[in-house]
């Protein structure tokens, strides 16, 4: 087995005992068990660290249902960090712990209103980024992804999605040339010359995968995408993610990776 690599970092935060209350969009409120969530979450953050990576843990939030998925705060490029402005108005509370804890890593940069930008819609594929058009990204954070992003020397390209959350509930990287995609819910051609894994017919919601350095942690709850992923020669490894999956929340929005 390889040594894990020094140096790979992931900010976390726990899950908030207010979870039940979480945003929901597209699915029906069901019980969430909090300490399942819990579990789960802690399995999710062992798989991090099994591999190498460093957690910086933020506590978790009472009065900030969603705050575990912490990706939808920070976008994380090379060069700077741009902190969001979360679509919904639940979430904004978010954002400062998350700059402060940005702050000892990059330069930050902020999503201004009327802008609004949920990191869940963005897919950085090598110096492309792709920003979905959900209901939680609109024109104005198109428009200053691209100010902010332009002159480092990245493409920002407009996705638009359609019957999911975000753009990275219908399509992920699983390695630094495949992407993972639910073509019913973004048009792959967009995406241009990448080799694409399609998930299986019978689990539309498994697209979401987080590609951790070489391997991907990945929903046991979606077997046969996770076939095609390995007949692929990619390595999986499998985390429960069926209580935060009650949230609309996936194996991406969990961490914020810095490499
Ligand atoms: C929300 O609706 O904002 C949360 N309940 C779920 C956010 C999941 N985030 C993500 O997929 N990036």
């Amino acid at each position: 087995m390889n040594s894990p690599r020094p140096n790979r970092l992931a900010i976390i935060r726990e899950v908030s005992p207010s979870i039940g209350q979480c945003e929901l969009t597209h699915l029906p409120r069901s019980e969430i068990d909090f300490e399942t969530a819990k579990r789960q979450h802690a399995e999710y953050c062992n798989s991090l660290a099994n591999l190498g990576f460093d957690l910086r843990r933020l506590p978790p939030s009472p009065e900030l249902p969603d705050s575990v998925f912490v990706e939808d705060i920070c976008v994380v490029l090379g060069e700077i960090a741009i902190i969001t402005r979360p679509g919904v108005e639940s979430r904004r509370a978010e954002v400062d712990d998350i700059a402060h804890a940005m702050a000892a890593f990059r330069e930050l940069r902020f999503i201004e209103a009327p802008a609004t930008l949920d990191g869940g819609d963005i897919l950085q594929v090598g110096r492309q980024l792709f920003v979905g058009q959900s209901k939680r990204t609109n024109e104005h954070g198109l428009s200053q992804m691209r100010d902010l992003a332009k002159p480092l020397g990245y493409s920002v390209i407009a996705a638009p999605i359609s019957g999911c959350l975000h753009l990275k509930s219908a399509v992920t990287a699983v390695s630094d040339r495949i992407l993972l995609v639910n073509s019913n819910w973004v048009e792959p051609t967009i995406f241009g010359r990448v080799e694409l894994i399609h998930v299986d017919p019978d689990e539309p919601m498994a697209a979401n995968a987080l590609l951790a350095g070489e391997v991907v942690i990945y929903p046991k709850e979606f077997p046969k995408t996770r076939r095609r992923l390995e007949s692929r020669g990619i390595r999986v490894i499998p985390v429960e993610t069926s209580e935060l999956a009650k949230a609309e929340g996936g194996v991406t929005c969990c961490s914020i990776i810095l490499c």
